[in-house]
């Protein structure tokens, strides 16, 4: 069943995430008001019984599941096991738990690491499971990739309309700015911020040539929004197998982005590479035939996306 009226209630977990928090924006100013989040300190979502006794108690209509221990490249690499175990365990109790609860509609979140690291560019939904994974993310990739198909599973065996969404690279106001465990996007805004004015050179990691397909978080959340609203025949139509890709359609090489931040936020260092750091898979474009194919496109180009960014960073500091 598809959102369709704001009597509907919601579950977003990982609302206080950067996308779990833009999927709230969303709702609200599409007037979906009976929402229904957890602080992590409420409910533990790694927890079997608290996530079973919460749904029991709470009834959800419609889930979306934002909640995920997330990282950029180095945490990803430093930190196999927490990503592959804690990924399991959240999505274990929250989709299976919305399954046992009756729940209308589940819209499980990925990451575009779950596809094959040498795989045909764009990404096609279809390319999942055809090629060895990426070594710095494959851990993330392997519990994404256990998440959609359990979507599937439930779909198949108990008829259910439990679908997934692969972002591409997300960014935006409340992303997380500390140099080790973030995202490229919001590290080269502070390297960059905090090298401004001074003659010091700004490291980038890697070789800077890999390919990254950027999306700010508003437009996930209003595509996010948009495939709730969808009716089944329509989004099954588009989805046979239940997993979208999430992107602009277009991305940029890591010199090219720090070249554009660079100008953002008005700095005019030196930049150097320090290449003992890993450059991760050399491009992961996605196909976004299926998501345009129901009506959606983007609004937020990367300049702007970054202008805003940027503009909340210095907010907080
Ligand atoms: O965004 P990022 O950490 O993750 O790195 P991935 C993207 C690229 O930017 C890599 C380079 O080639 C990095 O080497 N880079 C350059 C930097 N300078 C920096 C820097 O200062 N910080 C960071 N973090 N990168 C992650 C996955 O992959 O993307 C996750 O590990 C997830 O599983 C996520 O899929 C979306 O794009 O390589």
């Amino acid at each position: 069943m598809h959102l369709s009226n704001t009597r509907q209630s919601i579950f977003v977990a990982g609302h206080r995430g950067l996308v779990g928090s833009g999927v709230v924006r969303a709702l609200k100013h599409a007037g979906f008001d009976r929402l229904i989040l957890r602080t992590r300190q409420e409910l533990d979502l790694t927890d079997a019984d608290a996530v079973r006794a919460f749904y029991q108690e709470e009834k959800p209509d419609f889930v979306v599941v934002a909640a995920a221990k997330v990282g950029g490249i180095l945490a990803n690499d430093s930190y196999p096991a927490d990503f592959l175990h804690t990924n399991l365990e959240i999505q274990s109790n929250v989709i299976h738990g919305a399954h046992e609860a009756g729940v209308k509609r589940l819209l499980f979140l990925g990451s575009t690491c779950i596809y094959p690291k040498l795989a045909p560019q764009p990404l096609k939904e279809e390319y999942l499971l055809t090629g060895p994974l990426e070594p710095t993310n494959q851990w993330y990739a392997i519990a994404k990739i256990a998440g959609v198909k359990l979507c599937e599973a439930l779909r198949s065996q108990y008829g259910v309309d439990f679908v997934s969404m692969m972002p591409t690279n997300m960014y935006g106001p409340g992303d997380n700015f500390d140099l080790n465990s973030s995202h490229v996007l919001p590290a080269l805004i502070r390297k960059f911020h905090e090298a401004k004015g001074t003659s010091d050179p700004v490291t980038l990691w890697g070789t800077g040539s890999p390919k990254r397909e950027f999306m700010y978080v508003d437009d996930l959340a209003s595509s996010i929004l948009h495939v709730l609203q969808t009716p089944e025949d329509q989004l099954f139509d588009a989805a046979p197998d239940g997993l979208i890709n999430a992107g602009v359609g277009h991305d940029l090489s890591i010199a090219e982005l720090a070249e554009t931040i660079k100008q953002v936020v008005g700095a005019d260092n030196a930049i150097s590479y320090d290449t003992s750091k890993p450059d991760g898979t050399p491009r992961k474009l996605v196909d976004v035939t299926r998501l345009f194919s129901l009506g959606w496109r983007p609004e937020v180009d990367l300049k702007e996306g970054i202008r805003r960014t940027y503009e909340w960073y210095q907010a907080q500091h």
